[in-house]
């Protein structure tokens, strides 16, 4: 395999025609884009598309089939961390390792490496060495040996994994603990000395929009660079709930890469209450497509890994109970809306359109016009509420995000958010709900999939607007014509 490293991808058509060729020729049900595949999409953009490999599945046939024609890249989802590699000091173990980097070999996908430094799967020898250089040792032992041995096979590490707490301090994990800030560094410039050509990268979760934990990231990245410490890329994992792809994923993209690093999706799912249903599906849907739209649109992104092909394996349903269904192809391997919705992001023309949860912004100058269908079941619960409303904005342009939160003791059921423009401000498009504007009034309904508010709950909503002058917040809203307090 010759990996990709610092050039982007070359289209390969002639190669995505050849893989269409052999999906026409499987057995089980085709996604609705079969004449194309979103490798072939992928592959034209320069862009990676990848999912995480477990190889004991490579035995079932849709599993592989969906494996060899969808993606041009590979991660290990577990064979390459620490525990599955030195589950003892010293004793290398490479077998379910070697099946991954096998696989991308013979299937011509570029190998991305997960991870060398974590504190979670990590044995419990490591935990009991006795003194910092004890563990400065073992690290760089670890790393060199891994990282030597599949030189010119992985193009791109995950260095160190997960080295942050959500408030932007690092996390106290053994590493931390016995060797100090530093042991980010000595990480990178141990994998920078046993594979000089490999990408390096930092990568952690919930760092996909702009926020405390993402700020502290991008100051290891711009300290890194300003001193030469070895640094190539920052994966941002994308471990995302429906409705909530962070309004500023794009803008925190840009931020890094403008730093001079490579950034990639590295883990992307989005999960959802379970069981689905067809307007969750959609709203899914939406959600991938924004995602790889965002990747798209920055230029040193690049490329999006799932974390896995079928809802059947995810590793949501384990840790999140009562939420799943956050992979493109569900339990049966059937594609989900989510799959089109990427072929398109991609700039695929043959799928059906994508479903979308966007809503219909009609701004009219009538000024009493009472916009829109209402809610199907009569609003319940209305109540006590507490808004928190948030910009972020540029010249012209804002994205406001909301939050709505039921502060009764009674589950909202069916919720329309009402509040007014001061300032001229003029919404274009939202999602999480159904946006209309009338001159300065603006009418936020529940989306099919979230009107339900418990108790205490919250409901999430963005949107997209215009602006002149200084975009004055609302002072007041009403929730299904109740005042609430705003945070
Ligand atoms: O998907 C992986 C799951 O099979 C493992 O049990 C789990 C153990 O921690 O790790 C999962 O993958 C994680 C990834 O390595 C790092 N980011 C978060 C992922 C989901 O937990």
């Amino acid at each position: 395999m010759t990996p990709t490293r610092t050039t982007p991808r070359a289209p390969r058509v002639a190669a995505a025609v050849a893989t269409a060729a052999l999906l026409i020729g499987t057995a089980f049900a085709l996604p609705s884009v079969a004449a194309t595949t979103l490798k072939s999409l992928a592959d034209a953009k320069g862009k990676d598309i990848g999912f995480a490999l477990d190889p004991n599945r490579l035995s079932e046939s849709q599993y592989k089939a969906i494996a060899d024609a969808e993606f041009n890249l590979v991660v290990a989802e577990n064979a390459m961390k620490w525990d599955a590699t030195e589950s003892s000091q010293g004793n290398f173990t490479f077998s379910a390792a070697d099946q991954v980097a096998n696989y991308a070999q013979t299937t011509g996908k570029e190998l991305y490496g997960h991870t060398l430094v974590w504190h979670s799967q990590l044995p419990g020898w490591v935990s009991n060495l006795g003194t910092a250089a004890q563990l400065t040792s073992a690290m760089n032992n670890h790393i060199t040996t891994v990282a030597s041995r599949y030189q010119g096979k992985v193009t791109s590490w995950d260095v160190v994994n997960e080295a942050f707490n959500d408030d932007g301090s690092r996390r106290q994990s053994v590493f931390q603990q016995k060797l100090g800030d530093g042991y980010i560094e000595t990480a990178f410039r141990t994998a920078r000395a046993a594979d000089p050509a490999a990408k390096l990268c930092i990568n952690d979760y919930s760092t996909d929009g702009v926020n405390s934990k993402s700020t502290a990231i991008y100051n290891l990245v711009r300290d890194f660079k300003a001193r030469g410490v070895p640094i190539d890329c920052v994966g941002f994992q994308a471990h995302l709930i429906v409705g909530q792809v962070p309004s500023t994923m794009q803008q925190n993209l840009q931020r890094f890469a403008d730093l001079g690093v490579d950034v990639r999706i590295t883990e992307l799912d989005i999960r959802m209450s379970t069981p689905s249903d067809s307007s969750k599906l959609a709203a899914q849907a939406a959600d991938y497509s924004r995602v790889f739209q965002i990747c798209g649109a920055v230029s040193r992104c690049q490329g999006v890994t799932l974390w896995g092909i079928t809802d059947k394996y995810s590793w949501i349903p384990d840790v999140f109970p009562g939420e799943g269904a956050a992979l493109v192809w569900d339990n049966n391997y059937n594609a989900k809306p989510a799959y089109n919705a990427i072929a398109t992001a991609l700039g695929g023309t043959t799928g059906t359109p994508t479903p979308t949860v966007t809503p219909t912004v009609t701004p009219t100058v009538t000024p009493t016009s009472t916009p829109t269908t209402p809610p199907t079941t009569p609003p319940t619960g209305t109540g006590s509420c507490r808004v928190a409303y948030s910009v972020n904005q540029w010249n012209t342009g804002f994205t406001g995000n909301v939050t709505v939160t039921n502060t009764s003791s009674t589950p909202v059921n069916g919720w329309t958010l009402a509040w007014s423009f001061s300032g001229g401000q003029t919404i274009s498009q939202a999602w999480s709900s159904v946006t209309t504007q009338s001159g300065s009034q603006v009418t936020a309904k529940n989306a099919a999939w979230n009107a339900s508010i418990p108790a205490n709950g919250s409901a999430q909503f963005g949107f997209n607007a215009s602006h002149t002058g200084s975009n004055p917040a609302p002072s007041a809203f009403t929730l299904n014509g109740a005042t609430c307090t705003v945070a």
